[in-house]
């Protein structure tokens, strides 16, 4: 409920007293906002990408050293033949393709070079790929950096490099090696002139620039930012009020803008209600978008929806009840194209709302509540390694899940979680405000997390801790080497638990006191081994691995981001980056978080240079998202965390209501053991 944990507010205060007596945080006014300050513009920031050169837009260069050519190495060089550069070895055959077979797919990203000006130099960041890591012989995989067209540097140990004296107008180009054969040279980039790239937006009147997630539309290995505009008058569940509609936009990281979809009059604009699930699904190399919809969607080419159920409704008819609320007319799901918005496919949404009041109240506070994401579940109870479009309807009370596929040109129904069936029971009420992606059996098919209860990957009951709903969560290797944990705070029960994500047996839990509203779990502190937590209504920083105090308590509890050298993570708190123990890294003056008391970024991700993640803010005054990249140079190389299945996953879901910070799989932090090679492909 807090934005921090200096600033304890009471829940009473900020929050609608919900009939189970839990609260649920209003969006807050736009002046209740975040760390922003005074709206003015900065350095370059606004207009157009005047300091040039967006991340992989630059020219020429894309032709070198291609693969056989030998490069300096060598032809062949021995190890080049299996190289152990692909998991599978792919059937295309050259060392420098990415593979075509592996269990999960992934994203066919590019090189992600970034360069950002300096004071001296340039720093510049690029991306190992998955499928490039050789966990058994490191040194088989470096990096050349090219200056203009020739050889900088040959890294061997990271994936970025401070070029000390390099012109402001350098053009910078990555080529990894790979068992001594160079593949192709990434296109060139020329530095930001500040630690940020500028995407302007065209802000609609009476518009915030709210939540985003990122997806590669049109196929060309470079993340496009699906954004949700969020009106003025947005409203939570738990108030009154008619609202304007939900805008979504889909924006190139050049600035220019794809499509707008208008989800219309029929869809309730807040935190609760349009959750996108933003990723290829059906394989082709480009992502889809996927939102609830109804009559009076119109999609990014302007079109009222026609497919379905939409063939033959009323777009005009207005929903709308007179305290805003929309508890009647028909509900759909719908698959929009990724690089138009052209909608590809409707269907009734998987669990349609019915009679309102079997939810727990008659006014839509339980039964218009949703989440939303991405992830890799089985198929029929078979571990594919396939993509399936995750929405929840429920938490308070009945609690839903849904599993679709859009494959073929048909978006179906995968799977259907719900509480009211025989022998899931137990999973009613056990829902957060989101929901999280990860493979707690190790099987090759992901559970869904909501928070006290674990979802089996083919829909079915796992377990849950029983604990009720809560506000937070966290899962990943919270306790190393222990496979998928589960961190969550609760409303109801009042303090926290960490669990096993496929057992949910604890391995630290405190019951009772008062709703704690905020609670994160990760590893920031180098001096205890694995993550540690903390949270509203606790004090000081507590390992997972059996609760002890390890440290004292970090100054906020919102969201995370890998940006400094060590492996430790950092804290971000709406768009003030610090560390834990120590000062401020990163103030983005200008810029404010979005949602009220939550004050959470636009988006954190892997999307650009290494494998530390990008902060995407709005500014203050929703006229540019700024995008900023770290730029203190690491000896730590990490194959880019969007090619681990559990952090792309966990990605998708950030953005679904009170959103929250994505985890890897596997454990980051001081005296990591070497990360895992991912069983994946690209497309
Ligand atoms: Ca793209
Ligand atoms: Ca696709
Ligand atoms: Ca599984
Ligand atoms: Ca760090």
């Amino acid at each position: 409920m807090r934005s921090s944990l200096p600033l304890l507010v009471p829940c009473m205060l900020l929050c609608f007293i919900s009939p189970l007596g839990g609260c649920s945080s209003a969006p807050g006014s736009p002046d209740q906002q975040g760390t922003g300050g005074d709206g003015a513009l900065e350095g370059s920031g606004g207009g157009s990408q005047s300091t040039g050169g967006g991340p992989g837009s630059g020219g020429g260069a894309a032709a070198g050293g291609g693969p056989g050519a030998g490069g300096t190495a060598g032809a062949g060089g021995g190890v080049a033949a299996g190289g152990g550069t692909g998991s599978g070895g792919g059937t295309s055959g050259g060392v420098c393709d990415p593979p075509a077979t592996g269990h999960y797919q992934m994203e066919k990203l590019d090189r992600g070079v970034v360069a950002v000006r300096k004071t001296g130099g340039n720093y510049v960041g690029w991306r190992m790929m998955g499928y490039e890591y050789n966990p058994t012989d490191p040194a088989a995989v470096s990096y050349k950096l090219y200056r203009d067209g020739a050889l900088l540097a040959e890294v061997t140990d990271s994936t970025n490099y401070f070029d000390e004296g390099g012109a402001q107008d350098a053009e910078y180009s990555v080529s990894v090696v790979l068992g001594g054969q160079e593949c192709p040279k990434s296109p060139a980039v020329t530095a930001w002139g500040q630690d940020y790239l500028s995407i302007p937006l065209d802000n609609p009147a009476n518009y915030e620039a709210n939540d985003a997630t990122p997806g590669d539309v049109d196929g060309d290995g470079q993340y496009e930012i699906i954004l949700k505009w969020q009106p003025d008058n947005a409203k939570d569940n738990s108030q009154d009020g008619v609202t304007s509609p939900t805008l979504i936009e889909a924006l190139k990281l050049d600035g220019s803008s794809l499509w707008r979809i208008d989800l219309g009059q029929n869809i309730r604009s807040g935190a609760h209600y349009s959750q996108l699930s933003v990723y290829d699904f059906d394989g082709d190399g480009r992502a889809e978008v996927g939102v609830k919809t109804a009559p009076g969607t119109r999609d990014g080419k302007g079109e009222y929806l026609s497919k379905g159920p939409a063939a033959s409704d009323d777009d005009s008819e207005n929903y709308v009840n007179s305290g805003g609320r929309v508890l009647a007319g028909p509900e759909y799901y719908t698959v929009f194209e990724g690089s138009t918005g052209a909608e590809l496919a409707t269907v009734e949404y998987p669990v349609v709302r019915g009679n309102i009041n079997d939810w727990g109240d008659d006014y839509g506070n339980r039964g218009d509540r949703f989440n939303g994401g991405v992830g890799f579940v089985s198929d029929d109870g078979e571990a594919t390694g396939r993509p399936s479009l995750l929405t929840q309807r429920g938490y308070y009370e009945r609690l839903t899940m849904s599993a679709l596929h859009y494959r073929e040109g048909q978006l179906t129904l995968n799977w259907l979680f719900d509480s009211d069936e025989p022998g899931n029971g137990d999973a009613f009420g056990q829902g957060d405000h989101s929901a999280m992606a990860a493979d707690t059996d190790g099987n090759g098919a992901q559970e869904i997390i909501t928070g006290s209860l674990t979802i089996g990957d083919d829909g079915t009951f796992r377990c849950t801790t029983g604990h009720g709903h809560g506000d937070a969560l966290h899962v990943g290797e919270l306790v190393v080497g222990q496979g998928i944990s589960v961190f969550t705070v609760h409303e109801g029960s009042g303090g926290y638990s960490v669990h096993d994500g496929d057992t949910c047996e604890a391995y630290a839990e405190a019951l009772g006191g008062d709703d704690n509203g905020r609670g994160v779990a990760e590893d920031v502190s180098p001096s205890s081994p694995g993550a540690e937590f903390w949270s509203s209504t606790s004090s000081g920083l507590m390992s997972c691995e059996d609760g002890s105090n390890v440290g004292n308590e970090p100054g906020s509890a919102n969201f995370l981001i890998y940006w400094d050298a060590d492996e430790s993570r950092e804290l971000l708190d709406g768009a003030t980056i610090s560390k834990y123990g120590a000062s401020s890294l990163l103030n983005a003056s200008g810029c404010a978080g979005n949602n009220g008391t939550k004050n959470t970024p636009t988006l954190t991700a892997d999307l650009l240079g290494d494998w530390r993640e990008e902060l995407v803010v709005r500014q203050s005054d929703n006229s540019a998202l700024r995008v900023y990249t770290t730029t203190d140079v690491t000896e730590r190389r990490i194959y880019t965390l969007m090619h681990d299945p559990t952090y792309r996953m966990q990605v998708t879901w950030e953005q679904s209501s009170y959103n929250q910070p994505p985890h890897t799989g596997f454990h980051i932090g001081a005296d990591m053991a070497p990360p895992p090679k991912p069983d994946i492909f690209v497309r």
